[in-house]
């Protein structure tokens, strides 16, 4: 089985966990919108939900295809997210955000009672890292931050370069109107140190380690779907 074919094996396993009445966290990139497909095949049949996008590229696929749409001011309390994810480790740490929707993703996460992550097994990784870290950072002041980055990096042992995402001429610019600065530092032993870290530099809006946020992982390989909880 491809890589399509095995996303889309996940996004039918984590379906079975959606019901009638639920208010869901509708995650991005090519996993969730597997998942999107299949979800609007069921709002069809009769499935009443209402969802909550993380992008404007997951609204606009909902739209198309007839998923119900709230937003988070409407609808600020979740039961259920369901997204997809770059890496995952054994305790379900995860490294969000290649798709550039971290900041939404992980609010909308926060504020579902339960978030499952969806991947195919190349997705699974003994410790975060090999995936560049996406670090959502405010425009102002994008020089200091990545100073700042770079600081903590060191204090932490780590190194690796820091990449404007789009290029410094025509930088990739979030649906919240950010910048992303990809860290390549490789191998992260203490995520939660850096997570911290991270949060601590004013420019630094978000960034793309989830840390006990999913509790589920299904996990789909040429042997089937498998779950994981942390
Ligand atoms: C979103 O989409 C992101 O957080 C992650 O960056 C990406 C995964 O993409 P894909 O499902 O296309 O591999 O879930």
């Amino acid at each position: 089985m491809d890589a399509v074919a095995l996303k889309t094996e996940a996004a039918r396993d984590a379906l079975s966990e959606v019901q009638s009445g639920m208010k869901l966290g509708i995650g991005t990139g090519s996993t969730a919108e597997a998942f999107i497909h299949l979800l609007a095949e069921r709002v069809a049949d009769g499935l009443s939900i209402i969802g909550v996008p993380t992008s404007e590229r997951t609204a606009a696929l909902c739209e198309k295809l007839g998923v119900p749409l709230s937003t988070l001011k409407e609808t600020p309390a979740l039961d259920l997210t369901i997204d997809g994810a770059d890496e995952i480790d054994p305790s379900l740490g995860l490294i969000k955000g290649g798709g550039g929707a971290l900041l939404r993703e992980k609010i909308v996460a926060k504020a579902s009672q339960r978030m499952i992550v969806i991947a195919d097994e190349s997705k699974m990784v003994d410790t975060l890292g090999r995936f560049p870290l996406p670090i959502e950072v405010n425009r102002f002041g994008l020089e200091a931050t990545r100073l700042a980055i770079e600081e903590v990096a060191k204090s932490l042992g780590l190194s690796g370069t820091l990449s404007l995402r789009g290029g410094e001429d025509d930088p990739f610019v979030t649906d919240g109107g950010h910048l992303i600065v990809d860290a390549s530092f490789g191998r992260i032993p203490d995520s939660r140190a850096l997570s911290r870290s991270l949060h601590d530099i004013a420019g630094v809006v978000e960034h793309g380690l989830f840390l006990d946020v999913a509790v589920l992982a299904v996990i789909a390989s040429s042997e089937g779907v498998k779950r994981f909880t942390p």
